[in-house]
């Protein structure tokens, strides 16, 4: 069971206690800041916000850039004045940017000058724009604030912090709002009882801080641990391939389309240092997972969560993962599968997965609320299968299974058996309206370079694989699959045909 005092200001809790010379943050370049640095940069970044800025407590402040130690150090400096964030992704475009400004009610904007251009035109009424990480004399960093320590604003373990978007696999974002002790919550159920960090450990990873994936994994869990995170502008394979290597990086948190990216370039890396290695973001096929076991040895930590729940809430750790399955329940959370009327279902058979924990689902001013939080669980969209011994299996999203001919196919379990071949790349199966079958399977994949697109040979493969009603009717060969901001993939382009 979680305690929190009353009182809870998750910035001051997580830069409370660590010796002032243990590396925090690092950067590609050999760059560290120490814990001390970190304190007295938040410090000086709050001190801007509440006189330079006007910032007051409960406002709503958009953060945008690249991964960086001082979009990381705004986050914190935001929340250490009481603050809301409001972190975004760098890819997010003007009219993408208005809409949400609109919905968070966002009045201020901290952001690295080299995002700073479609957010001045997505001209948002009264955005007041402070911009970091430049030469001008007007950069944030360089105005005079005040020294000295800043005394964290004393906000209540139930006060907003953050505000985070999803991104959209569906095309329509939504804003969910966590508080301060939500924050702490992730650390002590995933990280905790899961990662198990210390303070030698060293985090990477892909995902964005825009995305609840990147930030508890590269600022809130090392930070709870007192360990440091190396965080990565740029996180594209070869990169975090390098970056492991030469950082000696022990807890990497990526998305299975970049352990697949990674496993073709491997060769030659020292992957030695790595220690854990989380996966999310969509399921990990057992393919994949097997492949990356193959080369390192290392178990993959497959993990489901969700930015309404801010971070995941089942895996599995060490010699309880099994390839195939995410897991059981993270300690302090709970899940069941149920059908549409909240009813469970008898193990072994599918239906919709709902959790409950420390963290719930609160969206902004959202009537989806309704359909996500049900009866006190949250139901996720996911379509899952319970084992009898309490191991949950993903099947799909719930609106990606198929249904030809009377059948119910699960996209991912034909993705994993196109993943089998040694050509496929990446793969993403969706039913077609028909006329006679109700839907057809229909797989778009990637293939290596220089494979031939052989449609008949890779139908013939799956044949082999699974029962005949599951083969794909047509294959679509794709230089690449269409993906949100965060990596996910987005089916819903592909169900219209806007990928073909
Ligand atoms: O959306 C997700 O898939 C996710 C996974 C892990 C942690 C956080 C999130 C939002």
């Amino acid at each position: 069971e979680l305690c929190y005092p009353e009182r809870l200001n998750c910035a001051a809790e997580l830069l409370r206690g660590q010796p002032g010379d243990r590396p925090a943050f690092r950067t590609p370049d050999g760059g560290v800041w120490t814990y001390g640095e970190l304190r007295a940069r938040v410090d000086r970044l709050a001190h801007l916000l509440t006189t330079d800025l006007g910032v007051v407590p409960g406002n709503r402040v958009l953060l945008r850039g690249p991964t960086t130690p001082w979009l990381a150090a705004c986050w914190l400096a935001v929340l250490r004045a009481g603050a809301v964030a409001v972190t975004l992704l760098a890819q997010q475009r003007p009219h993408e940017l208005a809409t949400i400004c609109a919905l968070a009610q966002v009045r201020h904007a901290l952001c690295d000058v080299r995002s700073v251009d479609d957010l001045v035109k997505a001209e948002v009424p009264e955005l007041r724009i402070a911009v970091f990480g430049g030469d001008s004399r007007d950069d944030l960093l360089r105005r005079p604030a005040p020294d000295g320590p800043f005394d964290a604003v004393p906000t209540a373990a139930d006060d907003v912090a953050l505000i985070a978007f999803t991104s959209g696999t569906t095309g329509k974002p939504k804003g969910c709002t966590h508080f301060h002790r939500d924050v702490m919550a992730i650390a002590d159920t995933f990280s905790r009882h899961v990662l198990e960090p210390v303070a030698d450990d060293v985090f990477a990873g892909s995902p964005p801080l825009g995305f609840t994936f990147g930030l508890g994994g590269l600022v809130v869990f090392p930070l709870r641990a007192g360990a440091s995170a190396l965080l990565l502008e740029q996180a594209h394979p070869a990169q975090l391939l390098a970056a492991i290597e030469q950082h000696r990086v022990s807890v990497l948190f990526t998305a299975p389309t970049a352990y697949r990216a990674m496993l073709a370039e491997a060769d030659g890396h020292d992957l030695s240092s790595l220690r854990r290695c989380v996966s999310a973001g969509e399921n990990l096929p057992a393919a994949t997972w097997q492949a990356w076991h193959d080369r390192t040895g290392l178990r993959i930590i497959n993990g489901i969560g969700a930015t309404e729940l801010l971070h995941i809430f089942i895996s599995a750790a060490d010699d309880d993962v099994r390839p195939g399955a995410t897991g059981v329940p993270v300690p302090g959370w709970q899940a069941r599968v149920q059908d549409a009327d909240g009813v469970p279902v008898p193990d072994g058979q599918p239906g919709l997965l709902a959790v409950r924990g420390p963290v719930g689902c609160r969206y902004l001013a959202d009537p989806r609320q309704r359909d996500y939080v049900r009866d006190g669980w949250n139901v996720t969209g996911d379509t899952y299968v319970r084992d009898p011994d309490g191991y949950f299996r993903y099947v799909a999203r719930a609106d990606d299974m198929i249904i030809s001919a009377g059948y119910n196919i699960a996209g991912p379990e034909v993705e994993d058996a196109l993943l089998r071949h040694p050509d496929v790349v990446e793969a993403a199966v969706v039913g077609r309206p028909d006329e006679a079958r109700g839907q057809v399977v229909v797989a778009y994949t990637v293939l290596r370079e220089g494979a031939e697109r052989d449609a008949e040979a890779l139908r013939a493969f799956v044949k082999e694989e699974l029962a005949p009603y599951k083969c794909p009717r047509e294959i679509v060969f794709l230089d690449a699959l269409p993906r949100t901001a965060t990596g996910k993939l987005q089916r819903f382009r592909l169900r219209t045909g806007a990928g073909d």
